[in-house]
């Protein structure tokens, strides 16, 4: 009486599986590799988040900042890859630049201060990048500011 069934095939390839964890991994709280959170400890200063910026195969998840926090752009281009990190208007990579956070570089460490709440906007400039290389982030920035 019972369906003759098989076993459900799981999903399969190496490359699959190892496609889900990276998507977990970049999607997760814990996205180890991307990210690295920490919080200055003297005299509980403020938040700075470090962001490893590089190509992303899955773009990179909003980053929620708190207010008068700090955001660490940093990179180091093995092949000299160089990158740059651009303020834009909105997340869209063809959206008006508003300033240039850093230069291009193969190596790179800036970091930029949030006084204010809302939405900041980051891209990479150099050609191909952020449409292809989805280095193209979401900055939240919560109230209440000091
Ligand atoms: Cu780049």
């Amino acid at each position: 009486m019972l369906p003759s069934t098989h076993s459900p095939r799981r999903a399969s390839t190496p490359a699959a599986a190892a496609a889900a964890l990276l998507l977990l991994l970049l999607t997760g709280s814990a996205a180890a590799e991307t990210f690295t959170s920490s919080s200055t400890s003297s005299g509980g200063g403020p938040t700075q988040v470090t962001l490893g910026w590089g190509p992303q195969p899955n773009g990179y998840p909003s980053l929620t900042v708190p207010c008068g926090g700090a955001l660490r752009f940093t990179w180091q281009s093995t092949e000299q890859l160089p990158h740059n990190v651009e303020q834009i208007a909105s997340a869209d990579c063809n959206a008006p630049i508003i300033r240039t956070i850093a230069g291009t570089s193969p190596s790179g460490d800036a970091t930029v201060t949030f006084p204010k709440a809302g939405e900041y906007y980051y891209k990479c400039s150099v050609p191909g990048h952020c449409p292809s290389g989805k280095m193209l982030l979401t900055v939240r920035v919560n109230e209440p500011c000091a």
